[in-house]
Formats: C-alpha cells, sequence, structure tokens
C-alpha cells in the first residue's frame, strides 16, 4: 500500500524543514504545496527528496489541498495524510492514523487532538467545540476534532468528491469533506494525538470569529437545503443510533 502526506503551506520558513523531515521517515511520497509563500519556504526545502508543488499565488488552504490530493492520486497512494507546515502535528504519531486505517478501510481518519488540551488557548478550543457541534448535526454522527488539519483519507473518498475550494473557503473545506463524505458512506474515527502550540509561535492564518462564521453558513445552508435534518442532530447527539455501527 502505497502513502502520501500532503502539507500545504503558506508562509512557514520557520518550520517547515523540520515538519517535511519527519514526514520522509513516515510515508512513500512527501508532497509540499507552496501556496504562494513570500518567505523562504520553499527554499528551506530545495535538497529534499518531495513533490515540491508550487501556487504562484495565495489561493488558500482548501485549493492547496486539492492540488496536493490530484498528485497524490496519479501517484497511485491509497492513503493520503494531511498535516500543517507549522509543527503543530507530529509526524511520529503517523503509524498510529495507518493502524487505524486497517480497521477502519473506509474512514477518514482524524488525529484528534486529546492528549494536553490545555495547551490551545482557549478562544480556539471554544471555537473547535463549538465546530465540532455543527459539524457532527449535518456529518449525522459525532466528530472529534473537526477542525484537525491532521487526518488520513482513503484514496477512494478523494477520487469521488469535488469541493468549492474559493480562497475564502480556506478553513471551510475541512469540515465539509467530513460532512460531505457522510453522504457518500464514509465516515470518520478519530485517534488521540497531542495538541502541540508553540509560544511565541507565527500568528494563525485561521480568524476564530470569521473563519468559524463560515464554517458555520455552509453547515447552516447544507441543513436547511435538508429540512433541518433533526435526525443527524439526534444521532450526533446519541439519542438515536450511530450510522457507523452499520456502515460496511
Ligand atoms: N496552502 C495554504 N496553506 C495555508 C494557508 N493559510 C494557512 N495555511 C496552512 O494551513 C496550516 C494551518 O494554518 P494555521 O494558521 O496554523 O491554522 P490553524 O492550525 O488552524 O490555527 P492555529 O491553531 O492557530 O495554528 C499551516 O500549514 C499553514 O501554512 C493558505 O492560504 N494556503
Ligand atoms: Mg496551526
Amino acid at each position: 500500500m502505497r502513502t502520501a502526506v500532503v502539507i500545504p503551506v503558506y508562509n512557514e520558513a520557520a518550520t517547515i524543514r523540520e515538519v517535511v523531515t519527519a514526514a520522509l521517515h513516515q510515508v512513500d511520497h512527501v508532497i509540499v504545496v507552496d501556496d504562494g509563500s513570500v518567505d523562504e519556504s520553499a527554499q528551506q526545502l530545495a535538497d529534499l527528496d518531495i513533490h515540491l508543488l508550487r501556487h504562484t499565488r495565495n489561493q488558500g488552504k482548501a485549493t492547496a489541498l486539492q492540488s496536493g490530493f490530484d498528485h497524490a492520486l496519479t501517484l497511485n497512494a491509497s492513503a493520503v495524510i494531511t498535516l500543517d507546515g507549522d509543527g503543530q502535528h507530529n509526524p511520529g504519531e503517523i503509524p498510529n492514523l495507518l493502524i487505524s486505517m486497517r480497521e477502519n478501510p473506509r474512514s477518514i481518519i482524524i488525529a484528534a487532538r486529546l492528549k494536553q488540551r490545555h495547551n490551545a488557548p482557549r478562544l480556539r478550543l471554544f471555537a473547535n467545540r463549538f465546530a465540532d457541534f455543527w459539524v457532527s448535526w449535518a456529518a449525522g454522527y459525532p466528530v472529534t476534532d473537526s477542525q484537525s488539519g491532521f487526518r488520513l483519507y482513503p484514496s477512494g473518498l478523494l477520487r469521488s468528491i469535488r469541493l468549492n475550494t474559493s480562497k475564502e473557503r480556506g478553513f471551510v473545506f475541512e469540515s465539509e469533506i467530513v460532512i460531505e463524505a457522510a453522504s457518500h458512506n464514509f465516515y470518520s474515527v478519530s485517534v488521540p494525538v497531542e495538541s502541540i502550540y508553540r509560544t511565541g509561535g507565527r500568528q494563525s492564518h485561521y480568524k476564530p470569529w470569521t473563519d468559524t462564521w463560515r464554517i458555520v453558513r455552509m453547515i447552516a445552508w447544507r441543513l436547511i437545503r435538508r429540512g433541518l435534518y433533526l435526525q443527524g442532530l439526534f444521532r450526533s447527539l446519541g439519542i438515536m443510533p450511530d450510522p457507523r455501527k452499520h456502515a460496511t
């Protein structure tokens, strides 16, 4: 089985080399999508055995992920792992995702930041929990850490889904793909990983109010189109049975 890591990068010169070097130890291919960085991110990787894709201008995280997925599929990867370039995900934890994939071959495996959660800023933690509630409702089952960028996708799912990847939906994509996947009978399971927040790191690209609002808006539209999908709400709260128990 061939595995690929996709790393979307926007100005991560300080951390990207360390992240990519660690990822190279874990998988067959490392695909870095440099999304119009104006720092030295690409130069940091010049001598490494990776697939470096470059967008000439910044198009957002969603487009970068989709470019990486398309490339991984041309390499015949059967599983694609995404992780962030800012050092918040430890590539050393990839084997745990691969182990879970063997038991859940049709699942998105979310590396859920459940260990040392107190490291996360309180506003981010609140925004994440808030997003989890809505994503779970729309997906129709409980989703843990729906905002984690560290996850594994089976290639069968990536072949069957196309989402809107416009720039302002950069941080909407990872919620939307979990919801859309459920309607294709691909569910998610979570594997607990460490929550890493470095003090003195660069400012977040995630805007807690704007990006959370964009996620809620995307979900609200989906719920309205499904007549509020109350069955999904009840399943997500455990009042009705979890559809994953019957999934093949
Ligand atoms: N390709 C691309 N990647 C981006 C863009 N914005 C952010 N990223 C990448 O997406 C990842 C996550 O961005 P962060 O700003 O760390 O967002 P976050 O991890 O949700 O937020 P924090 O928890 O505050 O770190 C990093 O690897 C960024 O380089 C973008 O416009 N294009
Ligand atoms: Mg980050």
